[in-house]
């Protein structure tokens, strides 16, 4: 039995629905159709038509037409930081490479020299118009990583800044220890012991500090070896903790299949993803995240492999990868549009990318299609086709977001 209709905390009237279903096909599209919201969850939807003759709702609301989809995920990013990097935008532009810059002690560690420094309010104040901007757009479910602190303390400032932006703004933050981002100058030489103190210390503590809701490593010639990957998975295994992992960025190293063998629920960027890690990432249930964003600053040619992935079924995910390098991007709309441009995805795919692919990649179920009994985070977008979202760039149509049922304008102050 539905609620009484009497009950509703709202209801949306006079809309068309993509609702985005996770087994579902095309945008599961609900033409001239209502939806009901109550308690923070989605009570009811249908046709107009079907809706009952004594719908009633504490508030009423005529979207004249517009298109709800669930509320934006952006499932991987390392939005909170310090400073930026327009100075290695330059030095790329005058034919150095990442790698190189990297090497020379610039690229993530400047960003660790900066995130240092700076106090936790610092970071919260730059971090916050970032947020904002993706917010903007019709973000409610935001992962943050850590990575760019490298110690105790500034990974632990980092995750409490995440946290903290969780609590200001209507959005749900996962946060995502990414100790293994880089080798921090330290243990210059010794990523062995950097691991081991990742394991043995960090972790715990910040897992004991309710700071860690998964975690992440850097995987990659210019990162952390496969064997690395694989201890600290062990430790996350060890406290429940799920893993997911930047894997097959700039080379093969079988990272993804690894993170299927731990059951991990993403293998994120996957340009150099192999025929046989994508069938670990099928059998595992492991998200594919695209990172287009990041395709397009570094100016990659090889491409993921896209229709091995479709044909496959795994499904496939879309992120910003916000963060000071390789993607200083605050638009998930604009990453929509480059999964088609770059990747050739179709509007469709983009779309469930950053919403029940999304979800699933967090391990989120009460999230990210339009279903009853879900979470009533809902975005209200002024378009006539849903494919519009994909198509236009630098044009945000949000009228309107529902987070957890309460309605908020999300505009930029
Ligand atoms: N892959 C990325 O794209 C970012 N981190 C990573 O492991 C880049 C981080 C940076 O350059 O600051
Ligand atoms: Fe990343």
């Amino acid at each position: 039995m539905s609620q009484p209709a009497s009950e509703w905390d709202v209801l949306i009237r006079n809309a068309n629905l993509a609702r985005l279903l996770p087994q579902g096909s095309g945008y599961d599209e609900l033409q001239q159709a209502a939806i009901a919201l109550q308690d923070g969850k989605i009570a009811w939807l249908g046709t107009e038509e079907e809706l009952p003759a004594q719908a009633r709702a504490h508030s009423e609301i005529d979207a004249q037409g517009g298109w709800l989809t669930p509320g934006l995920i952006d499932c991987h990013t390392h939005i909170v930081h310090a400073g930026r990097r327009s100075n290695e935008f330059e030095m790329r532009l005058h034919g150095a490479t990442y790698q190189e810059i990297a090497a020379a002690g610039g690229g993530i560690m400047s960003t660790v020299r900066a995130t240092r420094a700076a106090t936790e309010a610092d970071l919260l104040a730059q971090s916050l118009p970032r947020v904002q901007a993706l917010l903007a757009e019709g973000v409610t479910t935001l992962e943050i990583k850590s990575g760019y602190g490298l110690d105790l303390a500034s990974e632990a400032s980092m995750l409490r800044v995440a946290r903290r932006l969780g609590e200001m703004l209507p959005v749900a933050v996962c946060t995502t220890f990414l100790g293994a981002h880089a080798l921090p100058p330290e243990y210059a030489a010794r990523a062995d012991d950097y691991i081991d103190h990742l394991c043995r210390e960090m972790l715990p503590a910040l897992h004991a500090q309710g700071l860690v809701d998964a975690v992440d490593a850097f995987c990659e010639n210019i990162g952390f070896t496969r064997a690395q990957t694989e201890r600290l998975f062990q430790a996350a295994r060890a406290r429940g903790l799920p893993v997911k992992l930047h894997a097959e960025q700039l080379s093969d190293q079988d990272g993804s299949a690894l993170t299927a063998a731990y059951a991990g629920l993403s293998a994120d960027h996957l340009e150099w993803l192999s025929e046989s890690g994508i069938a670990a990432m099928r059998q595992a249930g492991t998200v594919a995240v695209l990172l287009p964003a990041a395709f397009y600053f570094l100016r990659e040619t090889k491409l993921p492999p896209i229709a091995e992935l479709r044909a496959a079924g795994v499904p496939i995910a879309l992120a910003s990868d916000c963060n000071p390098g390789t993607a200083p991007i605050t638009s998930l709309l604009l990453v929509l549009n480059m999964a088609c441009t770059l990747f050739r995805m179709t509007p469709q795919e983009a779309l469930r990318g950053v919403t029940c692919h999304g979800a699933r990649a967090l391990g989120l179920a009460d999230r990210g299609s339009l279903e009853v009994g879900k979470r009533a985070d809902l975005a209200l977008w002024r378009i006539e086709r849903p494919a519009d979202l994909a198509y236009m760039m630098g044009f945000n149509p949000l009228q309107q977001v529902w987070y957890g049922g309460k309605p908020c304008r999300n505009s930029m102050a």
